[in-house]
């Protein structure tokens, strides 16, 4: 077997941690197909949805994208179609534990309402269960920074409203949307309801630069940051945002393909996650949206080894090191680093 493949089965055979996965932008071209076969989705078929290899756009080319794919993700059927791949396809990726987040919605037409849409994605959680995957699945509900505080106070009733029902799959709240829309410095307070109600926070920050609003969210300690692209001096961060996320060390979920492709970081060379990672800070290497930039969490890693010129055992180390920042239970955690451990002498 040449070189190149034996690589490419590393990174697959790797057991991996996904913390940074949105739901309708994970979509792949097969699920794409099946929904668009729906004769009212036809119309919807030349439309972009997704940026090919070698393809790059720019932030707003993804939400128009997002736009395009709400259109055809938009009833409860679709939902539970969608989620239901979605985990497989990270099952087949060698995905052990699995965060999925999503923003929910109300559709008039089909008549899904944000329960219901919720209620789709816990069917297709519970229903992969007792079918033979090996992968834990837990879910957070987004809050889209376009809609406003009354819809986030509302996401946060229904999100602590799931927790109780669905055994503990509805972990925490998410934080995104355009990050040049809205700011984000109003949902503060929904925040720190959420963290009195025990809910968990992955927050977006820092997607595009603006120190203000960053510092503001920092200061209520989300659990994790999603991308902390610009939180650094020479990308309109600065010292004082970089010193306050190593000295809380909150971890980060680092999307290298979405960020490039999204042009907010010139080239994997020059992405955050050298920074961070060279400071010992804990880094979490995630897909964002595994559909709508072709990309999977074993490609994920392979860009990162390749471009930082990490070891085999330091890539394994850095699946396993994300196992402590999962929103789930200490018991669940020992045993995946257990099965962790198994993996790794078999696979150095
Ligand atoms: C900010 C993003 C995002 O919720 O319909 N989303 N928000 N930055 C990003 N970087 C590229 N990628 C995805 O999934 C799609 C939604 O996830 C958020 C956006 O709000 C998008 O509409 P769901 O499952």
């Amino acid at each position: 077997m040449a070189e190149s493949e034996t690589m490419v089965d590393f990174f697959h055979a790797i057991p991996k941690i996904e913390l940074h996965a949105h739901i309708n932008g994970s979509i792949s071209t097969g699920t794409m197909k099946k929904l668009l076969d729906r004769k009212e989705k036809k119309i919807l078929e030349h439309c972009k949805t997704t940026f090919e290899e070698a393809e790059r756009g720019t932030l707003d080319d993804c939400f128009k994208i997002f736009s395009v794919i709400h259109q055809i993700s938009d009833s409860t059927e679709a939902a539970y179609t969608i989620t239901t791949d979605v985990i497989r396809e990270f099952a087949e990726d060698n995905v052990k534990y699995l965060e999925l987040r999503s923003t929910p919605r109300d559709i008039a037409k089909t008549g899904m309402t944000k329960q219901s849409y919720i209620e789709a994605v816990l069917k297709a959680i519970e229903d992969c269960k007792s079918q033979d995957l090996d992968i834990v699945v837990k879910f957070i509900l987004a809050i889209d920074r376009r809609n406003g505080v009354e819809v986030a106070k509302e996401t946060l009733d229904l999100a602590e409203k799931y927790r109780n029902i669905s055994s503990d799959t509805v972990v925490g709240l998410d934080l995104s949307g355009d990050p040049y829309a809205g700011d984000a410095r109003d949902y503060i307070p929904v925040f720190r309801d959420a963290k009195r109600r025990g809910l968990k926070l992955a927050l977006h920050l820092a997607e595009v630069p603006n120190k203000e609003e960053t510092m503001a969210l920092l200061k209520v300690l989300p659990d994790r940051i999603g991308h902390g692209t610009c939180l650094h001096q020479e990308a309109g961060g600065s010292l004082e945002l970089v010193e306050f996320v190593a000295k809380h060390r909150i971890p980060l979920e680092l999307c290298l393909t979405s960020n490039v492709k999204g042009r907010t970081v010139s080239d994997f060379d020059n992405h955050q996650f050298k920074l961070w990672y060279d400071l010992g800070h804990p880094c979490i290497i995630c897909t964002d949206d595994k559909g709508v930039f072709s990309t999977s969490l074993s490609q994920e890693y392979s860009i990162a080894a390749n471009t930082f010129g990490l070891s085999n055992e330091a890539v394994l180390d850095m699946a396993c090191n994300s196992i402590e920042h999962i929103f789930a239970e200490d018991n669940l955690k020992a045993t995946l680093r257990d099965s962790f451990q198994e993996q790794r002498h078999l696979l150095l």
